[in-house]
């Protein structure tokens, strides 16, 4: 298969992205290249035989609980993109490599839910997420948001910040990581079946990271649940680091001492780092990262990339002494 070496936006939506193209080849070097890459994904569109329903709020046990108050302390410097958009434009491999997954994870059964919490901690435990709900702070907040593909959106998020549920269950000294999986249900989520994969999805950050006041736990969209194509019930927020970093489906956290590899680190190392900090002066390998593809109101705009997609004041701190990290990949 070819693999294309244009930018990201010269790709039209309806071919591969840019992180499905390395899939694909991936796929191509296990040796399933005959049923694998977009013969696999075609195969997951959805069908007719599948519900249609999108209204996660109607069966959610926690809808009473939005809207919540807003945290104006962080502001927008644009409008808002349409809900509509949000919820059926997205990312979630597990249902696909497609952007219109949204009627597949409607098959996600997100009650019971559970979130296991193990590790490095002074007490293991596994929190139900309405018991969870109710002794977490809610409150929303207006985050923009970077794929590494080069689109972005801004979107209210309703939740708790991660440092929350951080002090909850009390993290050892030891501990370095905060390292988040999401849930492994391969027979509702279709994408879990293509073995090639490093399913679970995993990814990771310092606890810096973690207990800075921007790192959020999204559990409501829009002033509602959160829908399943957006990461329900639970779902990581970090808006200055690109979009793969931020999990959705969260089914267990593990506090530790070494550093996870990321689902798109174990794909492709070359061009998906741990850190992911948004930086416009740092192009992906194959396409800029100077300007996005912003999806607000009036369509698509094309605007300039802050550093730390615009949140520095909140973060830059973290890394300071650390520039031989690769901060920006
Ligand atoms: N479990 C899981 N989480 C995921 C992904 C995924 O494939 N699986 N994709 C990531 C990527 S690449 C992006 S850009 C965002 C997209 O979030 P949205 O669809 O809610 O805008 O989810 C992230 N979280
Ligand atoms: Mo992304």
């Amino acid at each position: 298969m070819l693999i294309k070496r244009n930018k990201g936006w010269e790709i039209r939506e309806s071919q591969a992205t840019p992180e499905s193209v390395f899939l694909n080849r991936r796929s191509l070097l296990k040796g399933v290249g005959a049923i694998g890459g977009m013969a696999a994904a075609g195969a997951m569109l959805p069908g007719k035989a599948l519900a249609d329903h999108n209204e996660s709020d109607e069966v959610d046990p926690s809808a009473h609980l939005y809207p919540v108050a807003q945290n104006k302390t962080y502001k927008l410097d644009r409008p808002l993109t349409p809900e509509k958009f949000a919820t059926h434009y997205n990312n979630y491999y597990e249902f696909g490599s497609q952007k219109e997954i949204y009627t597949l994870a409607q098959q996600l059964l997100i009650r019971p839910w559970t979130i296991q919490i193990d590790g490095l901690v002074e007490q293991e435990m596994t929190l139900d997420m309405d018991d969870l709900l109710a002794r977490m702070p809610l409150e929303e907040r207006l985050y923009r948001h970077r794929c590494v593909e080069a689109w972005s959106i801004a979107v209210p998020y309703s939740g708790f910040p991660l440092k929350a549920l951080v002090n909850l269950v009390r993290p050892l000294g030891s501990a370095k990581y905060l390292v988040m999986q999401t849930f492994e249900k391969p027979e509702v989520a279709r994408g879990q079946k293509q073995f090639w994969y490093p399913w679970p999805y995993t990814d990771g950050l310092t606890m810096a990271e973690a207990t800075n006041d921007l790192a959020f736990i999204a559990t409501g969209y829009y002033g509602k649940p959160i829908p399943r194509q957006n990461g329900a019930p639970l779902r990581l927020a970090v808006p200055w680091k690109y979009g793969f970093k931020q999990v959705k489906g969260l089914a267990r956290l593990t506090f530790s001492e070494e550093r996870p590899v990321s689902f798109w680190e174990d794909i492709q190392a070359a061009e998906y780092g741990f850190w992911a900090n948004v930086n416009p002066k740092v192009p992906h390998p194959r396409w800029s990262q100077a300007s996005e593809k912003f999806y607000g109101p009036d369509g698509v705009e094309r605007l300039p990339t802050k550093l730390f997609n615009g949140y520095a004041e909140f973060v830059a701190n973290i890394y300071t002494g650390m520039e031989k990290e690769p901060l920006y990949m």
